[in-house]
């Protein structure tokens, strides 16, 4: 029950705000908020209010999931509330006992005075729902910690912590000890000084400070562009904080309101909020129940240090678990951990990681060269070759040898686990953690369920996901899982694409622009083409898929353009550059194939481009949702956001598809599948839901 707690503590009122788990600021708790405001001012024996929250918490903000939705009209608002305290005729003193966010700190900065809990922590996140601070917070905060500090809050919406808030200027102390008693007596101190309490509303210096900058917005604004490339909320934030210099404080305000009402309907805030709530689903298995038992994760072995396998081992380092990585000869070991120190180095060098921190992490990997090191592992991650026989080998010398009790894992990206799991004697000790590269950097690890892992071993990996800073997917077996399987759904359209008459560069200018980090072709350069060619190789040999669509892409690699590493691949890269450059033998190339294959060669435009790419990759998307691959759309959301770089503001691909609707995508595919061919046959999921006019969000 969302509800404010009121107790006396002699003449000062203390308000505890009561809503698990975060005191979302609900129409609930804003109700029961107002009324004890109303009833307490009237009170001459409360001389002074102190604000805090129940729990670990003091505030989350406003309740999101409430927004969109009516509300009831006489309902009172944050905005409302916030008047009344920094207006009341006595003081409000927040005791901000944990985070501080959005709303939580508006409401606490509308207060005369702040104290903090040591590990509380501060800040605006609305931006990253696609919002703005609605409630004073882009007025109020330029005003206490200067224009600049505050744009940096707003814009980046990352938390601080107690101290920095305190060195900002945000809090007026950090209460090591009882916070609450310590938070009384401040009140009871500015009572009994008996002067107005002081309103942040009319701090004025650090404002006018901002006027003697005059390129100060423009700056912000070229370099917010660039580094949130297609989000609009941090542009909106940047113009309510130049209103807080430029406007009257209460015409701020006004200004502040109407952007985030704007802000609440807008698309991409929809997107953002559905990403929001993905990302906390995502952990969530249904028939894996919280409570179910995890073996604890106190040290780890990498069996490989390739790259993939050193990314591996940094993540376990920097959770500060230790681990051995192992390779079979004393020269690849060699320069796996070199690498692995480099990488440290990097980080080191730009002020990312301190000489010490660095030191410890990478006395935390331990090179060895032989399989008899893993013994004491809880947790064996096999990151070798993508041959099943060699992962097959490993796997039989790995149960031989590790504890009884160990998971033993593989990074395999295609390979099926199941199969792996059998040359075991403890199959339910089986999973897949597939990283993705490089593996110490990139967020999502999709987890492979195996026929017979078991929950307490899928619970565990999925505990350990967390605990390494990853956002881990549970997904099902099938070539490719969900990411890779969607992914070749999309690289397939794209290669048939430039068969028919695109050029590499124009499809990835389209992906580019919709918000993609980079387009097929340039992501292929990157990741080397000799990858997908050895596994269409495999394929091909297992008697699958022979598509005339990777003509080129085999072609390239046949003369050895591997991409970026060879210095060439659908691009040209100059020496020590990332940069893809068109390149006319590729093009001639592409020209020649078209020739071959009898296609008469046609102009595609922007919007073509973008429907062949994404429709195909949700219908697969789809194809995987109806086989229980994917526990929810919002999972395969996941996987795209953080493994792909789709843009978290257009939602992930299901959530996309649902906005377009999915009548229109199946009627496209539809067209597309008679044009094509089976390969595009519309999903039946896809095809059930448009009928029944629903969306993958609501099956
Ligand atoms: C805002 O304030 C607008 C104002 O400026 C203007 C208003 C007029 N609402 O993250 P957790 C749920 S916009 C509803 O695992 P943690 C969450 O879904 C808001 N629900 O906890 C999850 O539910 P479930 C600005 C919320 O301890 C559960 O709580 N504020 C909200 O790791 C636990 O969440 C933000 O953007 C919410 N505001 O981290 C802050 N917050 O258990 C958003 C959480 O069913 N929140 N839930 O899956 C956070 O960043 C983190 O939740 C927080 C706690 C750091 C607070």
């Amino acid at each position: 029950m969302a509800e404010v707690q009121l107790e006396r503590r002699g003449s000062v009122a203390v308000l505890t705000l009561d809503n698990p788990p975060v005191n979302a600021l609900s129409v609930a708790l804003l109700t029961s908020l107002a009324q004890h405001l109303a009833a307490g001012l009237k009170e001459p024996a409360i001389k002074a209010f102190v604000l805090t929250g129940a729990g670990k918490i003091f505030v989350g903000g406003a309740d999101i999931r409430e927004f969109g939705k009516p509300r009831p009209p006489d309902a009172p608002t944050l905005a409302e509330i916030i008047e009344k305290i920094e207006n009341a005729r006595v003081p409000f003193v927040a005791a901000i006992n944990g985070v501080a966010a959005g709303g939580g700190l508006e409401l606490a900065l509308a207060c005369h005075a702040r104290l903090a809990a040591p590990a509380a922590r501060l800040g605006l996140p609305e931006v990253k729902l696609g919002l703005l601070p609605g409630a004073g917070g882009t007025q109020r905060l330029p005003r206490l910690v200067g224009v600049e500090a505050a744009l940096e809050m707003i814009v980046s919406g990352e938390l601080k912590p107690a101290q920095a808030g305190l060195e900002l200027g945000i809090v007026d102390a950090v209460a090591g000890g009882d916070l609450l008693t310590a938070a009384v007596a401040h009140a009871e101190t500015l009572a009994a000084a008996g002067k107005p309490p002081r309103k942040t509303r009319e701090i004025g210096g650090k404002i006018a400070a901002a006027n003697a900058k005059p390129d100060l917005f423009a700056g912000w604004r070229k370099e917010t562009a660039r580094r949130f490339r297609g989000y609009e909320a941090p542009q909106r934030c940047i113009d309510c904080v130049e209103a807080a210099v430029k406007l009257p404080f209460a015409e701020g305000l006004k200004a502040e309101r109407a952007a985030f009402l704007e802000r609440v309907g807008s698309e991409q805030s929809k997107a953002l909020r559905h990403v929001f709530f993905a990302e906390r689903e995502v952990a969530k298995i249904p028939d894996v129940p919280p409570d179910t038992p995890t073996l604890p994760i106190k040290s780890a072995a990498v069996i490989g240090c390739g790259t993939m396998g050193g990314g591996i081992a940094m993540n376990f380092a920097n959770a500060g678990i230790p681990v051995t990585v192992v390779e079979s000869t004393k020269e690849a070991l060699e320069r796996g951990l070199a690498i692995i120190a480099k990488n440290y180095a990097a980080t080191a060098a730009k002020g990312r990681l301190g000489q010490a921190e660095m030191e410890k992490r990478i006395g935390l990997i331990k090179g060895a060269s032989s399989f008899e090191e893993i013994k004491g592992a809880d947790i064996v991650i096999e990151a070798v070759f993508e041959e099943m026989e060699i992962k097959k080998e490993v796997f039989a010398k790995l149960d031989a040898i590790a504890k009884p009790e160990a998971i033993l894992a593989t990074n395999t990206s295609t390979l099926d686990v199941d199969a792996i799991a059998a040359v075991t004697k403890r199959p339910e000790k089986v999973i897949g953690t597939h990283f993705f590269s490089p593996a110490n950097v990139m967020r999502l690890l999709e987890n492979v369920r195996g026929k017979k892992s078991s929950k307490e071993t899928i619970a565990s990996v999925m505990a350990l996901s967390r605990r390494i800073g990853k956002i881990g997917v549970l997904v099902g077996v099938c070539d490719g899982f969900v990411g890779n399987r969607m992914l070749h759904a999309y690289t397939r359209q794209a290669n048939s694409l430039i068969l028919e008459g695109a050029l590499p560069h124009e499809v990835d200018k389209v992906i580019y622009d919709f918000g993609f980090p980079m387009g097929p072709f340039a992501m292929g350069d990157l990741a080397g083409l000799d990858v997908s060619w050895r596994i269409r190789k495999r394929r091909l040999a297992e008697g699958g898929d022979n598509h005339p669509a990777y003509i080129v892409g085999d072609r390239l690699c046949e003369l050895g353009r591997f991409g970026q590493k060879t210095g060439a691949g659908w691009f040209r890269y100059e020496a020590g550059s990332r940069t893809p450059v068109p390149d006319p033998l590729v093009e001639e190339l592409i020209l020649k194939a078209s020739a071959e294959l009898g296609i008469t060669r046609r102009k595609i435009g922007g919007e073509e481009i973008l429907e062949r790419c994404m429709y195909p990759l949700i219908n697969e998307g789809a194809k995987i949702l109806d086989e229980g691959l994917a526990l929810r759309a919002s999972d395969i959301d996941i996987v795209w956001i953080n493994g792909y770089g789709f843009p978290a503001y257009r939602g992930g691909p299901m959530f996309y598809a649902d906005r377009i609707g999915l009548a229109t995508i199946a009627q496209a595919m539809r067209r597309l599948h008679e044009q094509h061919g089976a390969i595009l046959r519309p999903a039946a999921l896809l095809e059930r839901l448009a009928a029944a006019g629903k969306g993958f969000g609501e099956p």
